[in-house]
């Protein structure tokens, strides 16, 4: 007779071995917690691990993205380029990795399956892919909030006899832990499905040597210029000598880069103002235009046009079939309300001989043939498809374990209306479980390198709090998650944001025929929300039921 083998039994389990997991494990470990963590892949890095797609680059500012907390990391890394590639970002999450010696705590190619809450120990009950268990006290999802891979719901995806790629789970090389398969499009007909900010990082680099490229376009998106450029050794030992200022300064804005707010209005500004500040803020790096534009983008339509029609008139000078440009420009959602992909010489690929658009909103693809694409009565023969068609995003991997609360209730069902959560951080009837960069959290929309790891400190600090006060369980208040929620939503009703079906709003069709609209982020600033989180520790926890 097989005899039962007892779980291990941890402090904490650690889901997600990316920039913000490593992290947690790390600090509870320093902090003498015993700390168990898991990950589905076969080393660190998230993100950067997963997604190696060509073209595929960091689009915040590098020195502005990592661990500030590591001292021991931040001097010493040299970023070479403002915009760090994924080759790159996955060499600098193995160096952290390395510095905390984080490894030898994850168990690698292993997924968390089950999670269940036990009411008798006040443990939560993993199942783990490999069959075995493990119970902890405080069970910390750093699962990502675009981590779970979406396929199109097209007919016929597995007949196509070429080769495929989602360009969240390109192929990694053999010899390179870093790097991605080469792949040679020269002599291919490759077809791009998805014109995110995924896509329009893949499809200039795919339309530079593809023999043909097709891009299947759903929605246009408002997308600026990236602006990379080499970071010298000079400006190095500069930004070396200013880590503590950039994270003051990245800390006290509201998503988390380092762009000061306009704090002027667009309609108390004249035509030839907003042309200049425009195009000054064209030419400018990074999220400049979106973050630093007038302080009403979001929130009012008048000064929204503005930017989108200066937009609009870049596209139509830089892509020069005019039936073209008209396709590129977004019609359906104001600028900024959909997350700005970063291009570098997006545009322009649509001037060259090689490649096509093809606008599939009227018309969407109708099945994958196993030659290539049917739209409608066309078809479109290809040797690759690239599917760069996104994330089930900020609850998708959650989604992914069975996750039981108190009583048995499955997370899934909690949320099936849309998130219901206290700071983002807890749900009620699921005790002693934190939601790094989840649903209303306000390190979702931010930057997610420095909010991810502000966060984990705070956490980590309640936990402390909890060990010093001999308290072992922690859950929300009913009032207090009912009020937080609201909050999250009210913050995005007012503004621009709801006009768009970008990924952080949970869209629900009813049987009945009417449909649900749900913010999945906290909108109000980083600021605020981690001022907020500091007055709820400093009130012992308030809105928590600890004991
Ligand atoms: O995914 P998306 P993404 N037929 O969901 C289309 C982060 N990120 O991977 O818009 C045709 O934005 C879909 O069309 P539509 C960043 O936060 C960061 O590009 O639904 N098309 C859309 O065009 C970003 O926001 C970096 O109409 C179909 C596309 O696929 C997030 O990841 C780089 C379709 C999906 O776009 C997600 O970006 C890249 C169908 N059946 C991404 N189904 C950095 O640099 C879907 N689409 C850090």
């Amino acid at each position: 007779m097989l005899k039962k083998v007892e779980a291990r039994s941890v402090d904490a389990v650690v889901i997600g071995a990316g920039i913000t997991g490593m992290y947690q494990t790390y600090v509870l470990r320093e902090m003498g917690f015993s700390v168990q963590g898991y990950d589905g892949s076969s080393n660190v890095g998230g993100t950067w691990y997963w997604n190696r797609y060509p073209g595929c680059r960091l689009d915040t500012e590098s020195y502005a993205y990592g661990y500030f907390g590591l001292k021991g990391i931040m001097p010493e890394w040299t970023w070479t380029e403002r915009f760090a590639s994924q080759p790159t970002m996955l060499r600098y999450c193995n160096y952290a990795a390395d510095k905390m010696d984080i490894r030898k705590d994850y168990q690698f190619n292993t997924r968390v399956s089950r999670a269940h809450f036990n009411e008798s120990t006040d443990m939560w009950d993993l199942g783990l892919d490999d069959g075995s268990e493990v119970s902890c006290r405080y069970l910390i999802s750093a699962v990502g909030p675009l981590s779970a891979t979406r396929m199109p719901n097209i007919a016929g995806i597995e007949d196509f006899k070429g080769e495929s790629f989602h360009t969240s789970r390109w192929p990694r090389d053999p010899s390179d832990p870093n790097g991605a398969q080469q792949i040679d499009f020269s002599n291919k007909r490759v077809g791009v499905i998805g014109t995110g900010a995924t896509g329009v990082q893949v499809i200039p680099i795919v339309a530079k040597s593809a023999k043909e490229l097709v891009v299947f376009q759903r929605s246009p998106n408002w997308c600026t210029p990236l602006g990379n450029t080499p970071i010298t050794e000079d400006e190095m030992v500069k930004l070396r000598s200013e880590y503590e200022k950039i994270l003051a300064f990245v800390s006290s804005t509201p998503t988390g880069f380092p762009y000061e707010r306009n704090m002027k209005k667009g309609s108390q500004t004249t035509p030839e103002e907003r042309q200049e500040l425009f195009e000054s803020l064209y030419d400018m790096p990074g999220y400049g235009i979106w973050l630093s534009g007038y302080r009403d983008l979001l929130t009012s339509k008048a000064s929204n046009n503005y930017l989108a029609e200066f937009i609009a008139n870049k596209i139509r000078q830089r892509v020069k079939d005019p039936a073209t440009a008209e396709k590129l420009i977004p019609k359906d959602h104001p600028f900024g309300t959909k997350r700005v992909p970063m291009e570098t010489y997006y545009y322009e690929v649509y001037n060259q001989p090689n490649v096509k658009l093809v606008d599939v909103r009227e018309t969407p693809i109708t099945r994958v043939t196993p030659t290539g694409l049917q739209v409608g009565d066309k078809t479109y023969d290809l040797d690759v498809i690239v599917y760069a068609t996104g994330f089930d995003a900020v609850t998708g991997s959650l989604d992914l374990i069975d996750i039981r609360g108190r009583g048995g209730e499955p997370l899934k069902q909690t949320w099936d209306d849309g998130p219901l959560t206290y700071l983002g951080l807890q749900v009620r009837k699921f005790p002693n479980f934190f939601t790094l960069v989840g649903p209303h959290n306000g390190a979702t929309f931010c930057n997610v390198g420095v909010c991810g790891g502000l966060q984990v400190e705070w956490v980590s600090r309640m936990l402390g709090y909890m060990r010093d006060h001999k308290l072992v369980y922690s859950e929300p208040l009913e009032e207090a998650q009912d009020k937080w929620t609201q909050q999250v939503y009210e913050d995005f009703s007012k503004t621009l944001l709801t006009e768009a079906d970008a990924w952080w709003v949970k869209v629900k069709n009813h049987p009945d025929g009417t449909q649900t609209r749900r913010a999945m982020v906290h909108v109000a600033g980083g600021p605020e929300y981690r001022k907020f989180c500091e007055d709820i520790a400093s009130r012992d926890y308030e809105g928590f039921v600890l004991r």
